[in-house]
Parts: C-alpha cells; structure tokens; sequence
C-alpha cells in the first residue's frame, strides 16, 4: 500500500479554510483519491477537549507556554490516532490547520521561541511534515469581517489586530522559505476566484506528481 499525502489548510481567522475543505475533498475524491478530512487543534476525542480548553474564554487567563504545549499535546494525539494511521493505509489527509499554526500564532502571535517550537515538532511528529500547505492569506481585517458574520469570536480571535499581523507576517514569511510545499491563495477575492486558483495548485501538483490511470486512481 502507497502511503497517502498529507496537505493542510492554513491561514488568519475567517479567511474561507473550513469552506473550502469541502471543496478540496469532493476534488480529490473524483480523482480516486480516499480522503480523510479532519481539523487541529482537535480530531479526536481528546484533542477536541483540548481544543475547547485552549479556545473557550473562561476565568483563567492561558500561559503561553501552556498554550504551546496543549496545541502539540492534541497534536501528539491527533498524529497516533488519526493521521498517521490515514496516512498509513493510502488515504490522502486534508487537515484544517496544523503545525505552521503553531509558528504563526504561538511563534508570531505570542512571540515564543521558533526553537522551542521547532523542537517540540521534532518531539511530536518525528518526520511527518504536510506534502503540501495551502496558505489562504487575506488581509486581516476582510478575515475578522467574516469570521465576525460566523459566530462569537473565540480566545485567539478576541486578540488586537497587532497579533493577527504578527501571525500573517509569520504565515507569509514561511512561504516564503518554503516555495515548494506552501502555495499562497489570494483569499480576498471571490470564492469562485479563491476556488479556481486552489484547483491551479492540486493540478499541478496532482499532474506532476502522480500518473493518473484511469479507474486505478493515482500512481506513484
Ligand atoms: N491555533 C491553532 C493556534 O493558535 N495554534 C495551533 O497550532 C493551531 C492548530 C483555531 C484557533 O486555534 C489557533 C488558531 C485559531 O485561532 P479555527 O476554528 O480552526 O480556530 O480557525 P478559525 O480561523 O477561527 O476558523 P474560521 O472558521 O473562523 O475561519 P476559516 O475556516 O478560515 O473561515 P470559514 O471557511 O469558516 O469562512 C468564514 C466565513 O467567510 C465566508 C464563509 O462563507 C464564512 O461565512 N467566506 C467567504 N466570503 C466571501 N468570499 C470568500 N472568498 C469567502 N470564503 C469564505
């Protein structure tokens, strides 16, 4: 069995990942691909609990570093219980966020140590590293417009506009680094628009990396 790719969906609060998940997935699908499609911080039982300790506002204020070792916590879980198994049996897994999150918000956001970061990923995922990274990047306040229209805000989205900079900055810089896995999408414009150029990236990728047969699904 060929092990599957693994591409994650990253970007500020509100910028169109969860919408266009769906998208990705019936995409995939009709190349004969088997999907898994699942979300950090969370995915299982466990981690969804830690997903609402580190979201939910509550009387408590967060450490940061608390923060930071709650995210990779879930992530640890997440991995052994989910992805890696997905992974294992062929399945291609589609995950709402994962790592360039933690540099972007707890590295970028929070201003912790992108060594102790790197470090904690060595720990938690040994060398599993997403195949591919679709950075929707928009500017933050069309994000927040839209997140607003959604539903309450959560912990991270009552933070001040200086944080999501941060986090935007952090997101684009690692694009930057890493031309080849992180594929930037103008998530401002229409989601027609924002579709079309995600379809762009997976058929390249798609055509590129894979020799498509017809009814056998992908090859390597
Ligand atoms: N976090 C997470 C960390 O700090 N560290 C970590 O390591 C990890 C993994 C998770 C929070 O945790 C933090 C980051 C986050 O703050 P979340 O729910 O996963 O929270 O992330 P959010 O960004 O809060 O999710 P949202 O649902 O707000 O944003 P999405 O998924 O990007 O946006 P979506 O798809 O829900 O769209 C929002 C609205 O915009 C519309 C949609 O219809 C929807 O109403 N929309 C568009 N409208 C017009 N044009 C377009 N192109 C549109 N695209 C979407």
């Amino acid at each position: 069995m060929k092990r599957g790719k693994f591409i994650t969906l990253e970007g500020g609060e509100g910028v169109g990942k969860t919408t266009n998940l769906s998208f990705i997935q019936d995409y995939l699908q009709q190349h004969a691909i088997t999907v898994t499609v699942t979300r950090e911080p969370g995915g299982t039982l466990l981690a969804e609990k830690i997903r609402h300790l580190v979201l939910d506002i509550d009387g408590e204020s967060v450490a940061e570093t608390t923060e930071l070792l709650l995210m990779f916590a879930a992530r640890a879980q997440h991995i052994q219980h989910v992805i890696e198994p997905a992974l294992a049996q062929g399945n291609w897994v589609l995950c709402d966020r994962f790592t360039d999150a933690t540099y972007a918000y707890q590295g970028g956001g929070r201003g912790l140590s992108i060594d102790t970061i790197a470090l904690l990923e060595q720990l938690v995922q040994g060398n599993l590293r997403p195949d591919l990274t679709l950075l929707l990047d928009a500017p933050i306040e069309i994000g927040m417009e839209r997140a607003k229209k959604r539903a309450a805000f959560d912990r991270f989205e009552a933070e001040k506009l200086s944080f999501f900079t941060r986090v935007r900055e952090m997101y684009l810089s690692r694009a930057a680094e890493q031309p080849n896995r992180i594929k930037v999408i103008q998530a401002h414009q229409s989601l027609d628009h924002v579709q079309q150029q995600i379809l762009g990236v997976l058929q390249t990728i798609i055509h590129r990396s894979y020799a498509l047969t017809e009814g056998v699904g992908y090859v390597f």
